[in-house]
């Protein structure tokens, strides 16, 4: 087992992991930026290192800096969290190099899966349904103009190094299709250094649907099952909840066991997450694969009962999986609400000092955060300052206690997603689980399109 582990993060992921550590008995290290000298992470974890200026690229994400601070505190493992490097392929090789365990996948598997359209071939060829669309596109007009023909419009034009949405454009009229595929390429290379795009079809409002697995070191695979994603705003999730009212139980069993078998034959191993789209309930389609612990796997662990973060730490320990498929069993539901220091009409970021913070609590309310009353909201940082998590035995029940924990939340001085939330949660549609992606544009003067 691990003896002491360096958290290559802040916020409430760095708290989320300081818990899994505390409860497995591995001692922590933390690192963190002139900014955040503070922070909560900084006072839980057993020791700290200032690593540079707030910047993140001088921080958190520089690689060498976060090495020096593994090595002089003499850890085994590092974890990344999510955000920063925890999908740096390069970041997982130097730890492989150093003798350090970087808590994932193999460097080789992040660089697969962070190539969007290798993913795709992969994922193909390892037996999961893809919607019709093309490798790395040509810059041929002619080329490209036929493989859209090939494919039917619309088409979506995508970043292979990107995900999450940036530099996407949906082309309905092949007139503008060579224009857009141009404008992708200058946006993806700005974005993620990397030119290269694919083509896809176009779902016009499909739901976002993603699987959770945890694969260990000794071939053992399991799904835990679905959350449902489609409550974006600009590429942001804002809810997620688990299971997804879309899914019978039979379809949950089978998009995990193709799940489960694609994991095996690209031999992933660590916590991972496989997105798909899905037209109908029968009819679901790969998207890309994330190779890191998510923002929303607290409402998998609600309904699961199955601790991500300490499974995804004994797997990079060498420990195999203490339970099999038949062990993993669904309990009533769960919800998550993303609370952002935001303009909740702009949706432009909302720093400064929280004055007041008090957080919900009593039966089936969890709230993951590292915010408090008088603490400074950087402008430097992803603005996520608290996640609401509800569960109940039931959706009705979950969304009833999430009602009012929102009433019962507090944040002052700064701006919040709070009221947005309250919002949604007494929309008809929403309440009775009719969603898709497009769910939220409807609430906002501009319709929240990607440009087209
Ligand atoms: C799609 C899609 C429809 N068809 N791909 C990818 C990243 C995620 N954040 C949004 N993504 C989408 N990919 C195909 N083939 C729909 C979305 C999508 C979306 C697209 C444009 C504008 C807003 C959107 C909101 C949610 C999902």
């Amino acid at each position: 087992m691990f003896n002491k582990i360096l958290i290559a993060n802040r916020g409430e992921i760095a708290l989320r992991i300081i818990c899994a550590c505390k409860e497995l008995g591995i001692q922590t290290v933390a690192i963190y930026s002139e900014a955040d000298r503070h922070a909560l992470h900084v006072r839980f974890a057993d020791e700290a290192v200032c690593i540079g200026p707030a910047t993140s690229s001088e921080s958190y994400l520089n690689i060498p800096s976060v090495i020096s601070a593994a090595e002089i505190t003499n850890v085994d493992a590092i974890h990344p969290g999510y955000g920063f490097l925890a999908e740096n392929a390069h970041f997982a090789e130097v730890c492989e190099s150093c003798g350090i365990k970087f808590i994932g996948p193999r460097s080789a598997l992040i660089r697969l899966m962070g190539d969007k359209a290798a993913a795709r071939a992969a994922m193909a060829e390892a037996g999961l349904p893809m919607l019709p669309g093309t490798g790395k596109l040509s810059h041929d007009p002619a080329v490209i103009t036929m493989e859209a023909e090939n494919i039917g419009y619309p088409v979506i034009v995508k970043a292979v190094g990107g995900g999450g949405g940036r530099g996407m454009k949906i082309v309905r009229d092949p007139a503008m299709l060579v224009n857009a595929v141009h404008l992708a390429r200058t946006e993806a290379n700005k974005a993620f250094h990397n030119p290269e795009v694919y083509l896809e079809k176009y779902l016009e409002s499909p739901r976002h649907i993603e699987f959770q697995v945890l694969a260990d070191e000794h071939g053992n695979v399991v799904h835990l099952g679905e959350r449902e994603c489609s409550i974006q705003r600009r590429h942001q999730k804002l809810i997620e909840e688990a299971p997804s009212t879309l899914l019978s139980a039979e379809m949950r069993q089978h998009v995990g066991t193709l799940v489960c078998q694609a994991m095996t034959r690209v031999g992933y191993t660590s916590c991972g997450t496989v997105e798909f789209l899905f037209e109908s309930p029968e009819r679901f389609y790969f998207m890309e694969m994330n190779t890191r612990i998510q923002v929303e796997h607290p409402v998998t662990e609600l309904i699961t009962r199955i601790d991500l973060l300490k499974e995804q730490i004994l797997i990079a320990a060498g420990e195999p999986l203490p339970m099999r498929q038949d062990d993993v069993l669904w309990d009533g539901w769960s919800m998550e609400c993303r609370i952002n220091a935001e303009d909740p009409v702009k949706f432009t970021p909302s720093p400064g000092k929280i004055s007041t913070f008090h957080t919900p609590g009593g039966p089936g309310v969890r709230v993951d955060s590292a915010a408090h009353t008088e603490c400074v909201i950087s402008p430097y940082y992803d603005s996520l300052i608290a996640k609401l998590i509800t569960n109940g035995r039931d959706r009705r029940e979950t969304l009833g206690r999430m009602r009012r924990a929102l009433e019962m939340f507090v944040v002052e001085g700064v701006k919040t997603t709070l009221p947005l939330h309250r919002r949604i949660l007494q929309d008809e549609d929403f309440i009775q689980g009719r969603l898709n992606t497009h769910f939220l544009d409807h609430y906002f003067q501009d319709s929240g399109k990607a440009a087209s």
